[in-house]
């Protein structure tokens, strides 16, 4: 459980591009064994929103944002020995942002989470090109393929995505996420078979303790 006290200090503290500080406070979470998902949603995405909108009113700079951004990524890797701990169950998951998709966070989420209940995840981050995705599915044979798109107009490189992988693997599971289905596309998705959107962190974990 994150209070408001803890997120307004944290958030203060990332808009001021503090990292140790931010760093200071994340630990502390850790270190009382917070649930992974409530770190990832009501600290990192929601701050990360609240930055979003502070940046399009125009009431932070592009340097501000792109500041935190980077102190967001990096505050990652202090989750890494609870991601790790468990026993690894011979799963294995691919998460990739479409081609001219810059937005990685939300991906990189996914596959950690993954990583927490056992799996292999393997996160090929932004803008990752069409052929080479597909080419490192064929090398690494995953039980699942994830995608995340933040942008909607990034839609038509999505679908080319999806039709890559279901042309070689028919029946691979192929989950969608991502911000840009706030603003339409979710009929698209469902035109594919065996390919699921998934909104939020908790609905991910539940899809998977049934995989
Ligand atoms: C940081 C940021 C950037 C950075 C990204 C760098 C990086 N390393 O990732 C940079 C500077 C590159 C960037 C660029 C742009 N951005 Co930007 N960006 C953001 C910002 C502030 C934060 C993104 C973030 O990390 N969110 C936190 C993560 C954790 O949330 P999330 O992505 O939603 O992920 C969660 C779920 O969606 C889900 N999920 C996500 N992916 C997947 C995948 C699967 C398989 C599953 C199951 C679930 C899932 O799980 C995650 C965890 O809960 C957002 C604001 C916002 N509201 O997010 C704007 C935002 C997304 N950007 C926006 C815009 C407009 C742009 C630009 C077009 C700006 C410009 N004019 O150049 C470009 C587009 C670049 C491109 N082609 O991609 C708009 C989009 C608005 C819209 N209507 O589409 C936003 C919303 C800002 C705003 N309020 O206007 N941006």
């Amino acid at each position: 459980m994150i209070d408001e006290k803890c997120y307004k200090t944290y958030l203060t503290s990332l808009l001021d591009g503090k990292r140790s500080k931010c760093r200071d406070i994340v630990q502390k979470l850790l270190d009382e064994k917070i649930d992974l998902k409530r770190l990832y949603t009501d600290l990192f995405q929601r701050s990360m929103y609240r930055v979003g909108k502070l940046w399009e009113n125009n009431r932070i700079t592009v340097a501000k944002e792109h500041l935190a951004t980077s102190i967001t990524e990096s505050l990652l890797s202090l989750a890494y020995p609870s991601i790790f701990a468990g026993e690894r169950i011979g799963k294995k998951v691919v998460i990739s942002c479409a081609a001219n998709e810059f937005h990685q966070i939300g991906g990189k989420l996914v596959a950690d989470i993954f990583e927490l209940n056992g799996w292999d995840g393997y996160f090929l981050g932004a803008n990752s090109p069409v052929e080479d995705t597909a080419r490192f599915i064929h090398e690494t044979q995953p039980d699942v393929v994830g995608f995340s798109l933040s942008i909607l107009s990034n839609l038509d490189h999505l679908k080319q995505a999806i039709e890559a992988v279901r042309s070689d693997f028919p029946n691979m599971d192929l989950l969608i996420g991502g911000q840009a289905f706030r603003w339409g596309g979710i009929d698209t998705i469902k035109q594919y078979a065996g390919t699921e959107y998934i909104q939020s962190l908790d609905d991910l974990e539940k899809m998977i303790s049934g995989m």
